[in-house]
């Protein structure tokens, strides 16, 4: 069937305007390497690997291959008391990758999961050493923690949280944003200006004693709420402050892991450890879905610690290491290796960011900012109409052969790690015709 004779009634659309989409829907139904196709055949450049997440592009054999090899080799394994082997080994792999002393994995089947997993993980660790008084959790406003109810109440995005406002999870507190755009405009890497801000993490926890705090979570890039940045220092004093306090630091890593930011993980690349890491997309390049959430070993320890052999965490997911997922993410992640991609990222890193700078003086342009192959623009609102010109773009580009990622008025870029320079060429050459012509 031809997909413009489909009856567009059934799918409703997550996180979209599915009368806007359905009166003017953006189909695509094959994609390979950088590229998308419709189904009318046009070539559509991905210049936000999917949702931030093929990584290592679209249709790499040997990660097809591995697929459809495991489907035929078992379809479904439990691991609620049964175990595959090739899930340990990815475990093996994931651990190794980590940053030191993070050694253990608990997996999900998405970015949702592993947030509201490290969440009840954190809680639970707390109980379980003996301080029980540490229920409270802070997130940051603008954070994006997945759409569970978890991540949903650490998270700082308004219109995210607005439906639901009578079902939070009680006892989150958020740390201010940091995109200072005045100070920050334009800045290339890490802004210089608003290290200060992590010390409202001080106010909130001596507000409600320390020994009242669970943990911190935060993403080391922000990037749903427009990619934005830490300042320079920033993420080191909130690691700081949680040791001074004893309170535990979670990297919300679903973006910034497997090479993003040109490192295996954010917490790498910045030099600063956490003490719990989530993830999903970049974890099996998008393929199948999957979440890990990576812990240190003090806090698996401590419920290995007890004696006797009841279940230490009463948590899990059907789909747990799902074979499919497992078998996806192995070669994704030898994929990532064998290729070097995320060295490759790092490389591309000062063309990536030369080339979403020169767009600096284009009409409406009020900010651009990057770190490793994570990039935004920030277009000035239409008066009264916040959001307008981003869905305008979405549309223009869609119908120049380019998909980008679009946050209210910032367009955001994380493209594939196998990125060439005529691709950046291309998107940045038809973004800026399109501004010009707006
Ligand atoms: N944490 C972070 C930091 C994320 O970016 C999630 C958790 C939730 O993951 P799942 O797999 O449950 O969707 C995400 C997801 C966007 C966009 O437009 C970003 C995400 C998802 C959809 C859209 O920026 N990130």
């Amino acid at each position: 069937m031809k997909a413009h004779n489909l009856s567009m009634e059934s799918f409703w659309l997550p996180f979209t305007s599915n009368r806007a989409f359905k009166k003017h829907p953006r189909l695509v139904e094959r994609a390979q390497g950088m590229f998308y196709f419709t189904p009318d055949g046009r070539q559509v450049l991905d210049m936000v690997a999917g949702l931030w997440c093929c990584n290592a592009g679209h249709g790499h054999a040997r990660i097809v291959e591995a697929i459809q090899a495991q489907a035929a080799e078992m379809d479904y394994a439990p691991h609620f008391n049964f175990g595959h082997p090739a899930a340990f080994e990815v475990a093996d792999m994931l651990a190794e990758i980590a940053p030191a002393g993070m050694n253990h994995v608990f997996f999900t089947n998405s970015g949702s999961e592993s947030v509201d997993t490290a969440l009840k993980i954190a809680l639970a660790y707390q109980k379980e050493r003996g301080q029980a008084s540490r229920t409270r959790l802070i997130g940051r406003e603008r954070g994006y923690h997945g759409v569970g109810f978890g991540g949903i109440s650490v998270g700082g995005i308004p219109y995210n949280r607005m439906q639901f406002s009578n079902s939070m999870i009680p006892g989150v507190d958020h740390l201010p944003h940091t995109h200072l755009i005045d100070k920050n405009a334009f800045s290339r890497g890490l802004p210089e200006h608003g290290i200060e801000l992590a010390d409202e993490l001080e106010n909130i926890v001596n507000l409600h004693h320390p020994s009242n705090i669970a943990a911190v979570i935060v993403e080391p890039v922000a990037g749903s709420a427009g990619v934005l940045m830490p300042p320079k220092g920033y993420l080191k004093r909130l690691r700081e402050i949680c040791d001074r306090h004893d309170i535990l630091l979670i990297f919300d890593e679903v973006i910034t892991g497997f090479g993003r930011l040109g490192d295996n993980f954010a917490s790498q690349a910045f030099a600063v450890t956490p003490d719990i890491i989530t993830t999903a997309k970049g974890l099996t390049s998008g393929t199948v879905p999957m979440g890990a959430v990576l812990v240190k070993d003090e806090i698996y320890n401590e419920f290995m610690s007890k004696p006797g052999n009841a279940i230490e965490l009463f948590h899990g997911y059907t789909y747990s290491a799902h074979p499919l997922a497992v078998a996806a993410c192995k070669a994704a992640q030898e994929v990532y290796a064998d290729e070097g991609l995320f060295q490759r990222a790092a490389e591309m890193a000062p063309v990536f960011e030369d080339a979403l700078h020169s767009l600096k003086d284009e009409p409406y342009v009020i900010d651009v900012r990057n770190y490793g192959l994570m990039g935004a623009v920030e277009l000035a609102a239409i008066e009264g109409q916040p959001g307008a010109r981003g869905a305008e773009l979405v549309q223009k580009t869609f119908d120049a052969g380019l998909m980008i990622r679009v946050t209210g008025d910032t367009i955001a870029f994380s493209p594939p790690l196998i990125m060439e320079q005529s691709h950046l060429q291309q998107a940045v050459e038809t973004l800026r015709t399109i501004l010009r012509a707006l």
